[in-house]
């Protein structure tokens, strides 16, 4: 189906910036649920290195990406030393110790594609999923940070997409639409496009920061502080954006040939990448390269029935957006079967 098509933005486009960061602002979490989530860590720590003096704790995720909302759940990597550990017996283990201390809900989940344990700390009211020895989680959630502070439109518009996401059931990888951390990426990459550059790609600089997660090399530009003011040639606005973002999404993006990638900021092809044909279970219907683990495709999860609910979301957001009286509102109004 031909979706290209040239469109002007609206007129009044940038009254919807001040109800934008409005919205923004109202997701954006208060500094006492960072501080509960930290006590919450803390207390972790205690209990596990009880019985694993050698462990350590890190957050990762959305509670330390920087691309949280209010009262979301926080997500922990438990990292231990020792490779030849059985992950599934830590992770009983761990259920049992936390079940000991009166966690609420604590279930292991050691089938899952990432084995985790799950709780609910009835002191802070925090979920929170609790995972071994998963680095390269924990590294991609630097480099979201990293690129986070360099442009404070990328929050903003990941938030709102975010927001939309939720609002319109399209941030359900199990129903076959995309991760959280997908339209992240999808976000800065889109942001690396925009000409002036809003964002460079830290992947391509020189390498200040660099570690080996399971033989794959992480390195990239970590220097962030002397990056601020880098998008400042560009005066785009957030609603501008937004309106860009989705017209992309729903009108330019070239779905059948085409794979965004934020490690090279740039689009690459399908078939440089050989994602042209469905193999096993990855059909490769919108491609959103992993920036460590090169082979991963994140639009993997989609499926033929979800392409199409994904698609005409983001034609519906474009339209919202181009013609709506009201977009603020209308943009995240739930999806109602
Ligand atoms: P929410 O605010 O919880 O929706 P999130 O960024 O915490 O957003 P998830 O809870 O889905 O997202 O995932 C937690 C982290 O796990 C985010 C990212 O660092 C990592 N992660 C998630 N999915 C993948 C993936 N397919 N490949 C590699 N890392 C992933
Ligand atoms: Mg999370």
């Amino acid at each position: 189906r031909m979706l290209r098509r040239q469109m002007v933005c609206r007129r009044d486009i940038d009254s919807l910036n001040a109800p934008f960061l409005l919205i923004y602002e109202s997701l954006v979490p208060p500094e006492e649920e960072k501080a509960k989530q930290k006590q919450l860590l803390m207390l972790l720590e205690k209990l596990v290195n009880k019985e694993w003096p050698q462990a350590q704790l890190y957050l990762y995720g959305s509670c330390a990406n920087s691309f949280g909302v209010s009262k979301s759940d926080i997500d922990v990597c438990l990292a231990m030393e020792d490779a030849d550990i059985n992950k599934s017996e830590v992770l009983l283990k761990l259920a049992d110790i936390l079940q000991s201390d009166n966690f609420q809900n604590v279930q292991a989940l050691t089938h899952a594609r990432v084995p985790i344990v799950k709780l609910m700390d009835p002191e802070t009211g925090i979920s929170c999923d609790i995972c071994v020895n998963n680095v390269l989680a924990v590294v991609n959630t630097k480099v979201l940070r990293d690129y986070a502070c360099i442009d404070e439109r990328l929050r903003q518009l990941a938030f709102i997409v975010k927001h939309w996401a939720k609002s319109r059931g399209v941030n359900e990888t199990y129903q076959g639409t995309l991760s959280s951390y997908a339209y992240v990426l999808m976000c800065i990459h889109f942001l690396q496009l925009r000409r002036p550059a809003i964002l460079p790609c830290l992947q391509e600089m020189e390498a200040t920061y660099s570690v080996t997660v399971d033989d794959i090399d992480c390195t990239f530009f970590d220097q962030v502080e002397k990056l601020s003011g880098f998008g400042s040639r560009n005066s785009e606005t957030i609603a501008q954006l937004v309106w860009a973002f989705f017209n992309y999404w729903a009108y330019y993006h070239d779905y059948a040939n085409n794979v965004i990638s934020v490690r090279s900021g740039s689009i690459i092809s399908k078939h440089e990448k050989d994602w042209t044909r469905r193999i096993g279970n990855d059909r490769h219907l919108i491609c959103i390269e992993d920036p460590f683990e090169i082979s991963h495709d994140l639009g993997r999860v989609v499926d033929k029935f979800s392409i199409k609910v994904l698609r005409e979301e983001f034609e519906r957001a474009a339209e919202v957006m181009q013609y709506d009286r009201n977009p603020c509102v209308k943009l995240f109004e739930p999806y109602v079967p």
